[in-house]
């Protein structure tokens, strides 16, 4: 077992430490209910903490040079956008749980209370450690019963960016959300130092229009698609400061989609997976990253340009909410007096998606929807209607910013905006429009 001394020992400072815990808490999107940390906590931080967008990280107390840990899968309701309610499974009250964070080096004691109607088990993905702690029920250990509560301990001997879930009835518990990540900062600080370090959880998540309660059968038909347990507009914002280092950790539990998650003004380097870090020589740069089910992905980047930037699911159904994939295609239908007919029976009958159907998020929203959904709802933009939803956020750079907090849409330079071109432009540069 690691002395205190050994814990305090593993990073830059008990001062820099201090000041970084304080940091977080002012950035978190939600207000994150943990206990203010302790003195021996503060001084074994010295580490730059995870920003959760929409979520938490899970508070911790050393004892006896112990990191300890308590984590209760149950159920609750959790809110994916306003109109939005959805009956989840998760940790603490949240799907994903809260971001378990250690520094490697850290011997960690977790317990893991089960208040779920059935049992449970908790598998530590990606992280090393004693078989019996491996968490596969039946195969390492015995389920944990409803209303008992087990131990888990082990050493971190790796850095990076792993997880954690259920690993007992998994279709039904981690398709409920049964989940969660598990950080590990290097023992000797990274040669270039990370200034905003982000975790976002993807999932996926099948729910009727109308309904409150995910369908965990389904293989394919899955409607919802959320970062860290929420759709646009409701993901909060990735907020940096430009010049800032940011790091990007991804992670996929779903059941089977794998997503492109694709950045807008900036390309990337893979950084990470749940392997541990990737050697320099081994990056490549990209602007889209896949995250495969079951894994994770870090990604890095230097925000040298400010603005509003799209981070999202390139796949364009992850984008989408509840709309009905198997419906016709109208594009180029001419309806004719079909409305009018359809109308004698059905008054509010309008046929759509003729032109395409950009503009049916706003509609729909504008038109009703059935209670409890959000079909196809995208949110209000600094231009014009966003449409899309899903699997889809906004990072957020700015100069000389010292607030983490959504600092509103971006405002931008005179001439920087794509606008109307006018008939002498055309006509100075040879453009004729037919
Ligand atoms: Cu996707």
């Amino acid at each position: 077992m690691l002395s205190r001394r050994d814990v305090l020992a593993s990073g830059v400072g008990a001062v820099a430490g201090a000041a970084l815990w304080r940091a977080d808490r002012v950035q978190a999107q939600e207000p994150i209910a943990v206990t203010p940390p302790t003195a021996d906590e503060r001084a074994a931080g010295p580490y730059m903490p995870v920003t959760v967008p929409n979520g938490a990280t899970l508070p911790w107390r050393l004892v006896n040079g112990a990191k300890v840990y308590h984590l209760t899968a149950e159920a609750f309701t959790q809110e994916f956008a306003p109109g939005l309610q959805v009956d989840c499974w998760g940790y603490n009250g949240r799907t994903p749980g809260p971001v378990i964070e250690a520094v490697e080096g850290d011997h960690v004691r977790i317990y893991v209370t089960n208040r779920l109607p059935e049992p449970t088990s908790v598998h530590w993905h990606g992280i090393v450690l004693p078989n019996g702690m491996d968490g596969v029920s039946g195969l390492n250990q015995r389920p944990i019963p409803t209303g008992q509560t087990f131990r888990y301990e082990f050493t971190l001997r790796q850095s990076g960016t792993y997880m954690y879930h259920s690993h007992y009835d998994e279709m039904v518990q981690m398709g409920m959300g049964v989940m969660g990540f598990f950080v590990i900062h290097p023992r000797t600080p990274e040669p270039q130092r990370i200034e905003r370090d982000f975790a976002i959880m993807l999932s996926e998540w099948a729910i009727k229009p109308g309904t409150r309660k995910p369908d965990t059968t389904v293989m394919n038909d899955f409607n919802v698609l959320t970062m860290n347990g929420k759709v646009f507009p409701a993901t909060a914002p990735l907020v940096a400061r430009t010049g800032q280092r940011v790091r990007i950790r991804l992670g996929n539990l779903g059941a089977t989609s794998h997503h492109p998650i694709h950045i807008h003004g900036y390309n990337f380097k893979i950084t990470g997976t749940d392997g541990g870090r990737i050697p320099d020589a081994g990056q490549w740069p990209e602007t889209t990253v896949l995250v495969p089910v079951g894994t994770t992905r870090d990604i890095e980047f230097v925000a040298d340009a400010p603005g509003d930037w799209a981070f999202h699911c390139h796949m364009t159904h992850h984008t989408m909410n509840q709309m009905g994939h198997g419906i016709p295609n109208m594009l180029g239908v001419k309806p004719g007096r079909l409305d009018n007919e359809v109308q004698q029976l059905l008054p509010e009958y309008m046929t759509m998606g003729q032109t395409g159907m950009g503009n049916m998020a706003e509609m729909t929203e504008a038109m009703g929807v059935p209670r409890n959904s959000i079909p196809m709802l995208g949110g209000p933009g600094p231009f014009s209607y966003i449409d899309m939803g899903g699997m889809f956020t906004i990072i957020k750079i700015r100069d000389g910013i010292t607030s983490f907090d959504d600092p509103g849409w971006y405002r931008h330079p005179p001439g920087t905006v794509a606008e109307p071109a006018s008939a002498a432009e055309l006509r100075a540069d040879g453009i004729k429009v037919t």
